[in-house]
Order: structure tokens, then C-alpha cells, then sequence
């Protein structure tokens, strides 16, 4: 076996079920490792920062590792923004860069593609990474892969690994599967026993759960945790779409000022508010009506739990919900709490013209009659609108908030999981990396996605209304649909988009662009309250 090849089955032992990539000259002998073993299949697309885009949804979607191989320099830091992303959010994603062979760092000449240094790379990767390597030397590459995608999953963050283009066919022994450092047994004890003393005195508990229990692959133990906790649950704004297909008894997700009131009343008043794998950011929380105590909070996040003025260090939180759950008597009745309120899917109009919200309107009509689909959403009132369609399963960066994520995640979710998605994307975002749309066929894929064309940065002319910057023009992208393997319908009433989401539906094997056209200016409810919130709460009191 090759290097090449045993770092493929260490990805694949790892939950990785696909390489994403673009290849360049540094990066050639991986690839042609890649293709000859086989071991994972290869899907290229056009533009790095899809590639790592759709990495990063096939790890959400399916759980494991995500995978990026690049090209030195061009490519790979092309590809940083995505890893950001993914680090932010706390997606296990493996960057595999190509690297100049080790007789061309020490020929004293500038290599092509090299900044200021030929660590520059290595550099830049630190600050977006939990651990790196560089696999320079096939004797320790084994021990070296094993450390640094076990970090990938156990932190459940981005890794780093560089490969000289002489080092990909060099013979090599596997790479070992390490068992996980258990954590402390007492302290575990300890702080399952003080967590359950905490909600059993709270008056009136809520649970909270956050990306990490997707990410550490824990929604049915949540699940079962929250029917033993019998306390009401809700998501939060980047859980969005957690626990979708769980029966729990889930109020729905906490938007603040933005969302649903007496839910925001109900966490916020909360006396045990248990955020369970919640990352306690401003998406999630800043437009809270009341700034939430976290003294008063139990936080379970990153491997620590703090509960007041206490904090457990090194306390994994799959291993607290097992002890939580030993703790708690499996026969708990199920609670009755309602499970989430469902919004009337109210008639639409005909030839009205289309609103944000008659998009989630027209969703749901179709998810009720054809059962549910998983959502990929870009960044703006695409996400926004996404809280009004029914609770379902949501990839988004709802965190790190980046642009062009939507249609390449879409990809990335469907290579990975087989599942057709719906990708909600606005035209903005599209214009980013809507074009790996070309790629779909090819990678077997046909999702349905709707393209929120408001000729507008639209959430940024919500706060800058007088600006002409934020002015796009109005591209036809339904005509551009055909010219990369798919089909384009262009819409502008309710009606047109019913039948379009219909035609769409029923069509597979090619991927369906629904060109919604907004009328301008039009908001989504939950942007525009958050809008207000957050201008409400930033003016001077
Ligand atoms: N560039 C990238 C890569 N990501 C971003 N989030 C931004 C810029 C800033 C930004 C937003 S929201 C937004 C921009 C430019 C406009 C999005 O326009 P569009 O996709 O058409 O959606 P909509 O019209 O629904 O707003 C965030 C807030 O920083
Ligand atoms: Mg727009």
C-alpha cells in the first residue's frame, strides 16, 4: 500500500464517503492516486470555495469527515474561506493540499504559486485548523494521519494535512485506529449529578439544542434525553432543522425579538436553561428581548460544561448524554407537550406576486403532499425565510454567515447522502457559486433550487435602504439553467411558482432552477423583525 492509499481508507474508517477537489501540478500524483485506488470516489467541481462548500455539507448531512484536496498555493487558499466557514461552525473537514516535492523547497528558486514563504501556506492554515501535518516522510505519515483526523472528529473542527508531490506513491504501512481517551469517570459523575440537580430545581427548564448535536452525531440520544427530561426543547437559530425528524416535543427554534414570542418568553425566563451543544454567538442571541444570564445557564459546549461559577473541563458531550441518560428512568412517561406548531399553509393568491413568504408557503405545500426533503440555504433572507418552512433537516452557515454556500452544499449533501435537497439561494449568493450547478449531473445529482431574485443585496439594503450599491440588475437565470444540464423555470406569481415547485418535483435527473422574482424591496417576516430588533436594540436607549 501507498501513502496515498492508506490515508484514503484512514478517511473512509473515519465516516468520509467521497473527496471533493480540484487538482493542480503539486497535486497531480495525489490525484491519480485517488482515481487509480478508488478507495473513496472523486467528484471535481469548478471553483475552490465549492468544493470546500460541499465537503463541509457532506459532513453535516451524513456525519464524519468532509474531504478538500487542492493544489498548493492558488488552490488551497482559495479554499480558506470555506475552512473558516467550517471552523466556525464546527465541521470536521480535512484539507489535503498538494506541496512541492522536498528537492524543489531546497532548490533555492521561488516556486510558482508561492507567497512569502513556502510556509506561508502552513501559516495561513494555522489560524483556520485544530491540528496540522506535513507528510514529509512516509515512516511516521501513519502516526501523523491518525493524530490529526482523530483531533478532526474529536473536536469537530477543520485539519490541515500537506503532501509533497513525491510523497503520495511512496510505500507505507496503515494508519492505526486509535481508541478515544475516555474522560474522567468522577468528574463525568460529578458533573451529571450536579446538571440534573440543577434542572430538577429549575421551575422552569428548557433545552436548547445547538449544532454540536448534530455534529457529534447525537440526535437520537437527544432525543430520547428530552422525552426523559420531559422539559419543553427548542432549537437554536443554527440548530435549525435538528431533531426534524425525531419525535420530541420541540416548540421550535428560538429567534429572539425575531421569532415566535412566547417561545422567546418561555427560554428566556427560563431558570434551567440547558444549551446543549450551542454555540453562544450573536446569530443565536442577539436579538434576545432580555440578555440572557448565562450565569444562570447550564452550558454544555467544546468539551467543557460550566453550570455558574463551575466548569468541568474535558467532558465530552456524547459522554455526559450517556451518563445523563443512566441517570434518568428510561420508562420517564412521554411528555405531551404539542410538538411543533405547524403555520397554516394558507391558500396563495393566484396572480399575486410572489413574496419571501409565500416561497415557504409554496415549500410546504409540496413537503406535506411528498413528505419531507432536506434544506441547503445560502446567507441572507433565503435562511430567514427557511424559519417559516416547515421543521426540517437544515444545512446553513446560520454562524460564520458566508455567501455561496447554498448550491454547492446542496451537491455536497446529495453525493453524500442520496437524498435530493432543495436549495434556497438569494441572487447575490448565486452569482458566487450558483455555477457549479454545471457540475451536477455529472456528480449524479438533481436538486431543486429556488433562487430569491430580488435584482438585490437585499438584507444589506435593509440596513442601508438609500444605498444604490446594493443595486444587482435583474440576471435571467432560468435561461441560464439549460446551458448547464438542467431545467430553468422563471416565476413571478404564486401560481407560477406552485406549478414550477410541481413540474420540478416530479422531474428527476436534471437539476430544476425555480427563478423566483421578488418583487423589490419585500422581506421576509422573521428578517424584518430581526432587522428591527437589531436596530432597536443597537440605537441609543
Ligand atoms: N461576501 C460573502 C462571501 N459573504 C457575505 N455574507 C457578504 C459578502 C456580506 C453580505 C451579507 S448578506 C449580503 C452580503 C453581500 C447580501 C446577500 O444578497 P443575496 O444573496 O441576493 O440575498 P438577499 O437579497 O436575500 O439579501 C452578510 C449579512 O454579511
Ligand atoms: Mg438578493
Amino acid at each position: 500500500m501507498n501513502l496515498a492509499e492508506s490515508l484514503l481508507h484512514a478517511l473512509k474508517a473515519r465516516g468520509a464517503t467521497e473527496v471533493f477537489g480540484i487538482p493542480g501540478d503539486f497535486a497531480l500524483p495525489l490525484f491519480r492516486e485517488i482515481e487509480r485506488c478508488a478507495v473513496l470516489p472523486l467528484f471535481t467541481l469548478s471553483h475552490e470555495p465549492g468544493v470546500g462548500f460541499a465537503a463541509d455539507a457532506a459532513a453535516r448531512a451524513r456525519g464524519g469527515l468532509g474531504v478538500a484536496a487542492v493544489t498548493y498555493g492558488a488552490g488551497a487558499i482559495n479554499l480558506l474561506n470555506s475552512v473558516a466557514g467550517a471552523y466556525a461552525e464546527r465541521v470536521p473537514l480535512v484539507v489535503l493540499s498538494g506541496a512541492p516535492a522536498a528537492h524543489e523547497s531546497g532548490s533555492g528558486l521561488l516556486l510558482h504559486h508561492q507567497v512569502k514563504t513556502l510556509d506561508s501556506q502552513w501559516k495561513l492554515f494555522a489560524e483556520l485548523t485544530v491540528d496540522r501535518a506535513r507528510l514529509d516522510d512516509a515512516q511516521r505519515a501513519p502516526e501523523l494521519i491518525a493524530r490529526v483526523l482523530d483531533a478532526a472528529l474529536a473536536r469537530s473542527r477543520p485539519v490541515y494535512l500537506e503532501i509533497p508531490r513525491d510523497m503520495p506513491a511512496r510505500p507505507c504501512t496503515a494508519v492505526p485506529m486509535n481508541p478515544a481517551p475516555a474522560p474522567d469517570p468522577e468528574r463525568l459523575a460529578a458533573c451529571a449529578d450536579e446538571l440534573l440537580a440543577r434542572l430538577t430545581a429549575a421551575a422552569r427548564p428548557v433545552l436548547m439544542v445547538g449544532v454540536e448535536v448534530r455534529r457529534y452525531g447525537l440526535e437520537e440520544r437527544v432525543a430520547e434525553l428530552a422525552r426523559r427530561l420531559a422539559c419543553p426543547v427548542v432549537t437554536s437559530f443554527m440548530g435549525r432543522g435538528l431533531l426534524a425528524e425525531a419525535e420530541v416535543p420541540l416548540l421550535g427554534t428560538y429567534l429572539g425579538l425575531a421569532g415566535d414570542l412566547a417561545l422567546s418568553e418561555r427560554v428566556e425566563q427560563s431558570d434551567g436553561l440547558l444549551l446543549m451543544g450551542v454555540i453562544v454567538s450573536d446569530t443565536n442571541f442577539a436579538v434576545s428581548s432580555r440578555r440572557i444570564d448565562m450565569r444562570k445557564t447550564i452550558q454544555v459546549y467544546d468539551g467543557d460544561v460550566v453550570m455558574g461559577h463551575h466548569v468541568y473541563p474535558a467532558v465530552p458531550i456524547a459522554a455526559l448524554v450517556d451518563a445523563l441518560l443512566e441517570r434518568l428512568p428510561a420508562t420517564a412517561p412521554r411528555t405531551t407537550l404539542p410538538l411543533v406548531p405547524r403555520a397554516p399553509a394558507p391558500a396563495l393568491a393566484g396572480d399575486a406576486a410572489i413574496r419571501p413568504e409565500d416561497i415557504a408557503t409554496a415549500v410546504n405545500a409540496l413537503l406535506r403532499e411528498h413528505g419531507s426533503m432536506p434544506l441547503a440555504s445560502d446567507i441572507g433572507d433565503c435562511l430567514f425565510t427557511a424559519m417559516d418552512i416547515d421543521h426540517s433537516a437544515l444545512l446553513a452557515p446560520g454562524y460564520y454567515a458566508t455567501m455561496g454556500y447554498g448550491v454547492p452544499a446542496g451537491l455536497g449533501l446529495q453525493v453524500a447522502t442520496g437524498r435530493r435537497p432543495i436549495v434556497l439561494v438569494g441572487d447575490g449568493a448565486f452569482q458566487m457559486t450558483g455555477w457549479e450547478l454545471g457540475n451536477a449531473a455529472r456528480c449524479g445529482c438533481d436538486p431543486i433550487v429556488l433562487v430569491f431574485n430580488n435584482a438585490s443585496w437585499e438584507m444589506l439594503r435593509a440596513f442601508e435602504p438609500t444605498a444604490r450599491f446594493n443595486d444587482l440588475g435583474r440576471w435571467d437565470f432560468a435561461s441560464m439553467a439549460a446551458g448547464m444540464g438542467g431545467d430553468g423555470h422563471a416565476v413571478a406569481t404564486r401560481a407560477e411558482l406552485e406549478a414550477a415547485l410541481a413540474r420540478a418535483h416530479a422531474t428527476r435527473g436534471r437539476f430544476q432552477l425555480i427563478d423566483v422574482r421578488l418583487a423589490p424591496g419585500g422581506l421576509s417576516p422573521t428578517l424584518a423583525r430581526y432587522v428591527q430588533a437589531v436596530k432597536r436594540l443597537s440605537s441609543p436607549a
